[in-house]
């Protein structure tokens, strides 16, 4: 059965979609919509269309699991033009999110009205591409050329308060969308001529008195865009549309966007929408698993980690019990906690009550017996076994039957503070990554006895608070900071042989990061989880440690810093570097760019494959989203998994052989890894 139906109410053709989940513009929609357009224009009786949709959503784009399979007829454009030459006048009702192709459909479409809690958006950059039917020239022509650049270059959508502001929706609707939409149509069956957008120009007339606006605009976004191949083919598409007449600027549309779908940003982009979508399923539970209820969260500890994590659920309206030991820092924590609202509200992205409402559900405490009615407790204290195992015990004594008591910690064994409980089906690890409030990323760990309840309202919760959760098991570092091991480790021995910082930091800034390894410890803090006794000196950053050089906090780390935080390279680093060097009669060797990517992303690479084989990670596609969420490994690189993939395992197999004599005497190449380069098979696909 089609997913487009049609039904008349006098003399307006309602066409309905409806192709759950999201009325994505499959083979089936294109074709039907064609055949009730075809319907419309051969009826007399028909004066006016509506287009709508079923179910949560207008149109959220085109099929994305079509792509890169055999094209099948009407292919979007064609729709989208073919909706446009109707001639009788047709309305987009929108309600839910008309993104990509369905806002392309809309913008065809000679009006549009929506509900206002409707949203509107071009994310294909987000996927690596452009709108490719006809919405980089329709869009500037509805809503001017700066909005067009913004929303095609971000793919972050507008409100349709903000849509009806800029002209790109004629009428916001109140009460039930279709009656309205028909009722609307009714008032404009007769208006002609019958407005179309590619024939607009007085937008772009605008945008031709102002030619420096593209460049303006390229170089006010050049940080945000580096390394990206869609954003700067989005605006060039843009310019075409200012700079060509309507029929050719769509063939410059179509070539970028053929040039963009053939090229490995876009597949590694789409891999990872549908990887981070991945990500919430949990495998090997009982289908009937239903969440526990988390009305209420307790916080242990309100330093950095404690307050974030404790802001994440205040913004999502449920109400945290913060517990510190000493009035003191619980006043500091929840000071921090309120600037951060603050900043927040200050650069408009909150209001002062919102502000007000969110701390107003916070209660700081001094004693943990104030968690007896928390369904959920999570620990934010100093990263010891015994510390946490204390707090374990005492909260098993504590906490109502049923709760969950999570850990924060970044590389302790789960399972051995689970045993610290009487209840350890209970406990889980909740690793937040810091800011807590900010980051996208939230490790889940599933401890060996960790309840499928347990994990399944981790994972609902996760996406309340806005979180991308990943599942990982029980092993040293989790995901993350597993895989960040080797890479740190080879980092610290290049220097030895003769890399330096700059170098090391510029091949990952090249490659896409946004940072390197030294400039990520020099902003975390050089002396994280520095044993704190400046008379040890065992390696460079005890040396560093030692004589302050703690990062930017201190104005000095691996780099000199000046007044403004912008570093230079240090030369008493260097002498300790060398120092290092001397003792270990090692002589410096020039180190080759390809070196360090082979020593410290392949080596990454190596590691993920040996979580895979453990079964600490249920699928290559969640540590790639683990590595875009938690350290900006840039998304069109797909994740170190996906990128391995592009590279060629046998590659990446070959550079660690050829580099294992200096990978230390603990390394060896991933059964996995080996394996799969051998059978020609791929990690992540
Ligand atoms: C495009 O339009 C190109 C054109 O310009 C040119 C063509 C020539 N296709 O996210 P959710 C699935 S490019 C296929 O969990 P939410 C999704 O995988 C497209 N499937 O729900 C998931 O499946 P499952 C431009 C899609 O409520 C299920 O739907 N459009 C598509 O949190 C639910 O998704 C976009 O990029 C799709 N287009 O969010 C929009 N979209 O249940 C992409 C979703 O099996 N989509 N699915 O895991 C979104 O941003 C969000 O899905 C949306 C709903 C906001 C719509």
């Amino acid at each position: 059965m089609s997913p487009i139906s049609t039904r008349r109410h006098g003399d307006v053709l309602i066409v309905t979609s409806n192709n759950p989940p999201v009325n994505a513009l499959g083979h089936a929609v294109r074709e039907g919509l064609v055949a009730a357009i075809d319907q419309a224009d051969a009826d007399e009786a028909v004066k006016a269309v509506v287009i709508i949709c079923a179910g949560n959503t207008f149109f959220a784009g085109a099929d994305i699991t079509e792509f890169g399979k055999a094209m099948q007829m009407p292919m979007l454009p064609m729709v989208v033009d073919r909706i446009e030459a109707c001639t009788k006048p047709v309305v987009a009702a929108i309600h839910g999110t008309a993104f990509g192709g369905g806002l392309e459909v809309a913008l065809a479409s000679h009006y549009r009205v929506a509900v206002p809690s409707a949203k509107l958006g071009v994310p294909e950059v987000k996927l690596g591409l452009l709108p490719g039917a006809g919405g980089t020239q329709r869009l500037p022509r509805a809503a001017g050329v700066q909005k067009a650049l913004e929303m095609a270059t971000s793919g972050s959508p507008i409100g349709a308060k903000e849509a009806y502001e800029v002209g790109l929706v004629d009428r916001l609707i109140e009460g039930d969308l279709e009656q309205h939409a028909v009722a609307f149509a009714e008032e404009v069956r007769d208006v002609r001529p019958i407005p179309k957008t590619s024939e607009r120009d007085d937008r772009i007339d605008e945008a031709r008195a102002n030619p420096g606006l593209f460049d303006e605009f390229r170089k006010a976004q050049a940080r945000k865009f580096r390394g990206f191949d869609a954003p700067e083919a989005n605006i060039k598409a843009i310019e075409a549309a200012v700079a060509k007449p309507y029929a050719e600027g769509v063939q410059t549309e179509r070539q970028l966007f053929m040039q963009l779908m053939s090229g490995t940003q876009a597949k590694a982009q789409q891999y990872f929408f549908f990887a981070e979508r991945k990500a919430a399923k949990i495998d090997g539970l009982p289908e009937e698993t239903r969440a526990r209820d988390i009305r209420k969260v307790g916080v242990i500890g309100a330093g950095t980690m404690g307050g974030g994590i404790s802001m994440n659920f205040l913004s999502a309206g449920i109400p945290v019990t913060i517990v510190e030991q000493q009035q003191e820092a619980l006043d500091r924590g929840t000071g921090v906690m309120r600037k951060n609202y603050e900043a927040t509200a200050a650069k408009g992205r909150m209001s002062a009550e919102q502000v007000d409402q969110a701390m107003g559900l916070l209660t700081p405490s001094l004693s943990l017996d104030d968690l007896s009615d928390c369904d959920l407790i999570i620990e934010a204290v100093f990263e010891n076994m015994d510390v946490k195992k204390e707090v374990f015990g005492k909260l098993d004594r504590i906490a109502k039957p049923g709760a969950i008591l999570a850990s924060n910690t970044s590389y302790l064994n789960v399972d051995e503070i689970a045993a610290s409980t009487s209840r350890p089906q209970d406990v889980l690890g909740l690793h937040f990554f810091s800011p807590a409030n900010i980051m996208k990323l939230l490790e889940i760990v599933r401890g060996a006895n960790t309840a499928p309840d347990v994990l399944v309202t981790a994972m609902g919760l996760a996406k309340k608070i806005r979180k991308v959760a990943v599942v990982a098991g029980v092993c040293y570092g989790f995901i993350g900071n597993r895989m960040l091991i080797p890479r740190q480790t080879q980092a610290m021995q290049l220097l030895l042989e003769g890399a330096t910082p700059e170098q090391i930091d510029r091949v990952h800034v090249e490659f896409g990061m946004p940072m390197g390894p030294f400039q990520m410890a020099d902003l975390a803090g050089v002396d994280i989880g520095w044993h704190r006794d400046p008379n040890r000196i065992e390696n460079i950053r005890d040396a560093l440690c030692a004589i302050d050089r703690w990062g930017q906090k201190k104005g000095a780390g691996f780099y000199d810093y000046d007044d403004r935080r912008r570093p230079s390279p240090s030369p008493k680093v260097q002498e300790i570097i060398d120092g290092f060097r001397a003792n270990a009669g090692v002589t410096a060797r020039e180190i080759s760019d390809q070196e360090i990517v082979e020593r410290t992303l392949y080596t990454m690479v190596n590691e993920g494959a040996k979580i895979l084989e453990e079964g600490m990670a249920q699928r290559a596609s969640d540590i790639d989203v683990v590595w875009v969420y938690g350290y900006g490994w840039p998304v069109y690189r797909g994740g170190p998994m996906f990128w391995a993939d592009t590279e060629g395992l046998p590659k990446i197999v070959e550079g660690l052989k050829r580099q294992q004599p200096r990978l230390g005497s603990d390394f060896t190449i991933s059964e996995l890894l080996a394996g799969k380069a051998e059978a020609g098979e791929k990690l992540a696909r």
